[in-house]
C-alpha cells in the first residue's frame, strides 16, 4: 500500500552542531531491563499498525510518537532506518463493524487508513518504508503457514488451523509472563481458549476457514482468512529479516499478539530471535478507561485538527507523558502544551538566545535514555525560559526541535 508524505528532517551538523555519539537504550518488555539497542548501519523496525476503523485515537497516536522518536534518534546517531508497518485490513472486529453499519469492509478499511495517514502526515510522524496491508500480504502469511505445517508446527480444529505454541522452545520471552498471567489475556485480548479440540488453550490460529458471509481467499488449507498474529509475523520476517532490532506497538501487543508472532517466526525459518527487542508503550485513557474502539471512549486526531488545534501541540501533549507510562486525556494536556509551544515559538524568534550546545546534548542524553522525552522536553523550557547573546541559538534550537522531537516551530 502507499506509505504517506514524509516530513523533512534538518541536518543538525548544517546548523553548525556535533554529531550524535550516544547509543539508545530502550526498554525490552521480556527482560524487564533497559538495554542498549546495538542497530548495524541501517536500524530495523517494525511497528504494528491499525486495525482500520475508528482512527485515528489519541492512543494511536501517542504509540506512533513513540517509535517516531526511536526512528529520529536512530537517524540522528547516523543511521539509515528500514521501517514497516501492517495494516490489519481484514479482521474480525473490521468486519463486525462493516456489518453493524452497513458499510463495504474494503471501504471503511480505506477511508480509515487514509485518516490515519493524514493523522501521521500533520504530526510528522516520519512514515514506514514499507506500509502492507494483510490483504495484500496473504500470500506471504499462506507461505509461513506452509512452513509451519512443514514442520509439523499446525493442527485443525474444525477447519481452522492453529499453531501449537509447544514447538517454540522460547515461547513466553517476549512478554515475561507466567502461564497463569497468559491465560487471561488471551481469552481477553481475542483468543479462544476455550474452544473444544485445542491441544493447548494458548494454540493461536493461523487461518480461519471462511464463514457465511465473510471474505475468503484461497489457500492450501482451503478457503478462508489469516489469524492476526501471523499476519506481522509474516510482513515483518519478509520485510525485514529475522533479529531485527525492534518490534513495537501498545503494551497490550505484548500478549499474545508479540509473542505468537515470534513463535510463529522462530519455528517457521529456525532462526531467533525475531526481534531482539520488544518495546512497548502505555495506554493512553480517557475517563479512567483505556481509550478503545471497542469502548467507543475516544479522543481523534482528526476532530481535534478540525477544530482547529496545532497538530504540534497535540505531539507535545503526547511527548510529556514518557511513553511507558499509562495516563488519562484531559482538556488540560492540550492547553498546558499549547502554551508550552508559544513559549518555544516566542523563544526561537527572537534574535538570539542562550547558547544551543547544553541543550542539543540534554535532548539527546534524555531521549538516549530510553526516550525520557518528558525530560528532553524541560531542557527546552529551560533554555526558552532566559535570554542569551547567542545569534545561532534560535536557529539551531529550531532545529534540534525539529529534527529529534518532531516539533516544527
Ligand atoms: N492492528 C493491530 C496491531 S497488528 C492493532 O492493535 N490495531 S489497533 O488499531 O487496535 O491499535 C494500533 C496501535 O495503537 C497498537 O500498537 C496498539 O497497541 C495501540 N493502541 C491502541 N489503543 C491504545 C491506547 N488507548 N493507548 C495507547 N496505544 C494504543
Ligand atoms: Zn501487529
Amino acid at each position: 500500500m502507499r506509505s504517506w508524505h514524509a516530513s523533512d528532517i534538518p541536518s543538525l551538523s548544517d546548523a553548525g552542531l556535533p554529531a550524535a555519539t550516544r547509543p539508545l537504550r530502550l526498554h525490552d518488555t521480556g527482560t524487564g531491563t533497559a538495554r542498549q539497542v546495538e542497530p548495524q548501519a541501517t536500524a530495523r523496525m517494525y511497528v504494528c499498525g491499525i486495525t482500520p476503523y475508528d482512527a485515528t485515537h489519541i492512543g494511536h497516536a501517542n504509540t506512533y510518537v513513540a517509535f517516531d522518536l526511536v526512528n529520529r534518534v536512530w537517524r540522528d546517531l547516523g543511521h539509515r532506518v528500514h521501517y514497516v508497518q501492517n495494516a490489519t485490513d481484514v479482521d474480525d472486529p473490521l468486519l463486525e463493524r462493516a456489518q453493524q453499519t452497513g458499510e463495504d469492509w474494503r471501504s471503511l478499511a480505506d477511508r480509515e487508513i487514509q485518516l490515519f495517514r493524514d493523522d501521521m502526515t500533520a504530526l510528522r510522524v516520519l512514515p514506514p518504508d514499507q506500509y502492507v496491508g494483510a490483504v495484500e500480504a496473504i500470500p506471504l502469511i499462506v507461505e509461513m503457514i506452509e512452513k509451519l505445517r512443514a514442520k509439523d508446527a499446525t493442527y485443525e480444529v474444525g477447519g481452522d488451523i492453529y499453531f501449537p505454541v509447544a514447538t517454540d522452545p522460547d515461547f513466553g520471552q517476549v512478554s515475561g509472563l507466567s502461564r497463569a498471567g497468559m491465560v487471561p489475556l488471551f481469552a481477553e485480548r481475542g483468543g479462544d481458549p476455550d474452544r473444544p479440540g485445542k491441544r493447548d488453550p494458548l494454540d493461536a490460529l493461523l487461518w480461519m476457514a471462511r464463514r457465511p458471509g465473510e471474505p475468503g481467499w484461497e489457500s492450501p488449507f482451503g478457503e478462508g482468512r489469516p489469524g492476526w498474529h501471523v499476519e506481522c509475523s509474516a510482513i515483518s520476517v519478509e520485510y525485514l529479516g529475522m533479529a531485527f532490532d525492534v518490534e513495537g506497538g501498545g503494551s497490550d501487543l505484548a500478549f499474545p499478539h508479540h509473542e505468537m508472532g515470534a513463535s510463529h517466526a522462530q519455528v517457521a525459518t529456525g532462526e531467533r530471535p525475531h526481534a531482539r527487542s520488544y518495546v512497548h508503550a502505555g495506554m493512553v485513557g480517557l475517563d479512567g478507561e483505556k481509550m478503545s474502539k471497542s469502548r467507543g471512549n475516544l479522543v481523534f486526531v482528526s476532530r481535534l485538527r478540525r477544530d482547529g488545534v496545532d497538530p504540534m501541540a497535540i505531539r507535545l501533549a503526547l511527548l510529556a507523558h514518557h511513553y511507558r507510562s499509562d495516563w488519562e486525556w484531559t482538556g488540560a494536556e492540550l492547553e498546558s502544551a499549547s502554551a508550552r509551544l508559544e513559549r518555544w515559538r516566542a523563544a526561537v524568534a527572537r534574535p538570539s538566545g542562550p547558547a544551543a550546545a547544553p541543550v542539543v546534548d540534554a535532548v539527546r542524553a534524555h531521549l538516549a535514555d530510553d526516550l525520557d522525552a518528558p525530560s528532553a522536553l524541560a531542557a527546552v523550557d529551560a533554555w526558552a525560559a532566559v535570554h542569551g547573546t547567542d545569534t545561532s541559538a534560535p536557529a539551531q534550537v529550531r532545529a534540534l526541535s525539529d529534527a529529534l522531537l518532531g516539533v516544527v516551530l
